[in-house]
């Protein structure tokens, strides 16, 4: 029993090892005829698949100039640093040095490679400096690899950031024109087969599928000079005032294009990282306020066109008090027996009321109107308010009263600019732009609208502006020398739930130059001064000369007022 079952024992295993032998090599075989011939074609595929990929070309974002082709935002190319987390996954020991460079916490970096894991691509830093790519890339980690992108670039910074507005890191547009001309502006991204290494570089262009198509460029109409000008001059004010806000707008009155356009507070577009939504607003175009004695233009306009009143007309605004039903209108003093033309020169709010309830409240309302008061710019800009200008049909006594001398009706900054810019020329509201046009366009576009005010009363309320910053006039510190500046001041006191503030103002000056073939209208406002002084007068009028004075220089606006003695002389030794 024993020798019988040695002797199978032996045959047995010989025989289980040849077996297992053969059927072995004979897996081999059909392993190598499965490989090479089988799915060769599978295999083949998942190995290109590995190295061959399809990456899309960022198309360069269209420029953003002013209207003498000054970039206001520009794209350069630079790189993004981007990883493959299922090949940076295996070199966890250069995690700390990828971060070190890349100057992130090396926990946020193994944060995020654990939620794209999954992922076969992730930005690491994007937008990096040419000397930080190379940085990252001499580390040669596996699965680390740089992407052309392009980064914007504010020329103007804060200057002119409410206007532009900017792109977000993937380029699209989120503020300003930067949003309303996206579609012009972005472009499409073109895309391209290409060969990686194992690093993820691309070693190999194999085809192109598409170009990228580059997006196309948008002129504004601002001028970057004025834009300047007007930055630094409004921000030395509302600090200088210690007020929480201001506003300048300038608008070339024969187009209606959008000159210059600045807000305090501004921010700085190129580095979003600490910005405040309070900072971000275009205030000029999306915030309204009770535009104050600044309509009584409109009022007055109203009251001559109505055939009722002459400039010399005179108005009894005794004894600085007048009552409206329950209520009482004041002026700031009082001003006795006064014309019209002298309602305007002192701001009385009396005159103005008197004025009013004299014409109907249809003509009234029909004059306000008629600049553009209560309706949007036509700007497009994202956000404006049409402020607010309630019918006719709901106004009593003391509401025609009040409205006429700028209470019980709101505006933006750039919507009273508009009507001023209609005082300036022949009554009609320009449609406003932000887009440089020429004066045909900007013709047919004013076509459309009908003038109320005929040229003669048009030019009686210049005169009358123009009595505004001279001598005995509540503006004088809005004055040029060598040129004729009408305008008009506002000190205005704001709303708060209940009634008007006490002690919180809103000081205002709008005005236009040169008198004699009005070429800028421009408006300020500075919101809550703080200072000694609060009126337009002392606050608002001397940031309009500044401003102006600069403005008409640089535009080369030929002086007109060269009559008055001894303000030759200064000009030819100075302004040019
Ligand atoms: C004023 C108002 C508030 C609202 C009055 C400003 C009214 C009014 C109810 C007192 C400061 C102040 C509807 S005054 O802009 O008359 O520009 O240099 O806020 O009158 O009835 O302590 N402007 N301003 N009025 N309200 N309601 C004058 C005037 C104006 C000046 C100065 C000082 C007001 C001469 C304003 C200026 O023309």
């Amino acid at each position: 029993m024993k020798k019988q079952s040695a002797q199978f024992g032996y045959r047995g295993r010989r025989s289980l090892v040849l077996v297992v032998v053969a059927s072995a090599s004979l897996l081999l075989v059909w392993r190598a005829v499965d490989l090479q011939v089988i799915n060769k074609d599978f295999l083949q595929g998942q190995g290109d698949a590995r190295y061959l990929r399809e990456v899309a070309d960022p198309a360069h974002r269209g420029m953003i100039t002013d209207r003498y082709g000054e970039p206001l935002a520009i794209s350069t190319p630079v790189d993004s640093v981007w990883a493959d987390p299922q090949v940076l996954v295996q070199a966890r020991e250069s995690w700390p040095r990828l971060a070190k460079v890349l100057g992130i916490k090396k926990d946020v970096l193994v944060r995020l490679l654990a939620a794209k894991r999954n992922k076969e691509f992730v930005y690491l830093k994007r937008r990096v400096s040419p000397d930080l790519a190379n940085k990252v890339m001499a580390l040669k980690i596996p699965g680390v690899a740089l992407a052309p992108e392009y980064k914007r670039f504010y020329p103007a910074g804060e200057v002119a950031a409410h206007v532009v507005g900017f792109a977000n890191v993937d380029d699209v547009g989120q503020e300003g024109m930067e949003l309303v001309y996206n579609d012009h502006l972005k472009g499409v991204p073109g895309a391209k087969r290409v060969i990686k290494d194992r690093f993820g570089r691309i070693v190999e262009n194999v085809e192109r599928i598409s170009e990228p198509e580059p997006g196309k460029d948008i002129t504004l109409s601002i001028d970057r000079r004025l834009q300047y000008l007007a930055y630094r001059e409004l921000k030395k004010a509302v600090k200088g005032n210690r007020a929480d806000a201001g506003s300048a707008v300038i608008l070339d009155v024969r187009t209606g294009e959008v000159l210059a356009m600045v807000n305090q507070p501004a921010y700085n577009p190129n580095n979003r990282s600490k910005l405040k939504s309070d900072h971000l607003r275009n205030r000029a175009v999306t915030d309204v306020f009770e535009p104050g004695s600044t309509v009584k233009p409109f009022t007055v306009a109203a009251a001559l066109e109505s055939g009722r009143f002459k400039p010399h007309t005179n108005i009894d605004t005794r004894p600085g008090r007048f009552r409206v039903g329950r209520k009482t209108i004041r002026d700031f003093r009082d001003y006795g027996v006064i014309d019209v033309s002298t309602v305007i020169q002192k701001s009385s709010n009396i005159g103005a009321s008197k004025m009013a309830l004299a014409i109907s409240p249809e003509h009234l309302w029909n004059s306000f109107v008629s600049v553009g008061l209560g309706e949007v710019t036509g700007s497009g800009f994202p956000g404006e308010s049409a402020g607010l200008l309630t019918d006719y049909g709901s106004w009593h006594e003391i509401e025609r009263a009040t409205v006429s001398y700028g209470y019980g009706l709101s505006v933006t900054t750039l919507q009273l600019a508009r009507a001023y810019a209609a005082l300036a020329t022949d009554g009609r509201p320009m449609p406003v732009s932000f887009l440089r046009r020429n004066r045909a366009d900007a013709e047919e576009m004013a076509s459309m609208y009908q003038p109320v005010f005929s040229s003669k009363s048009l030019s009686a309320v210049r005169s009358m502006l123009e009595s505004v910053v001279v001598k005995g006039g509540t503006g004088t510190k809005a004055a040029i020398s060598g040129y004729r500046i009408a305008g008009k001041t506002g000190t205005v006191k704001k709303s708060k739930s209940g009634g008007y503030a006490e002690d919180s103002y809103l000081s205002l000056f709008a005005g236009m130059a040169p008198v004699s073939d009005p070429r800028l209208v421009m408006v300020v406002v500075i919101d809550e001064p703080r200072g000694e002084e609060y009126g337009g007068g002392a606050v608002a009028a001397p940031v309009f000369s500044r401003i102006m004075a600069g403005a008409l220089r640089m535009l080369d606006v030929p002086p007109d007022n060269l009559a008055l003695p001894g303000q030759h002389i200064a000009l030819l030794g100075g302004a040019k």
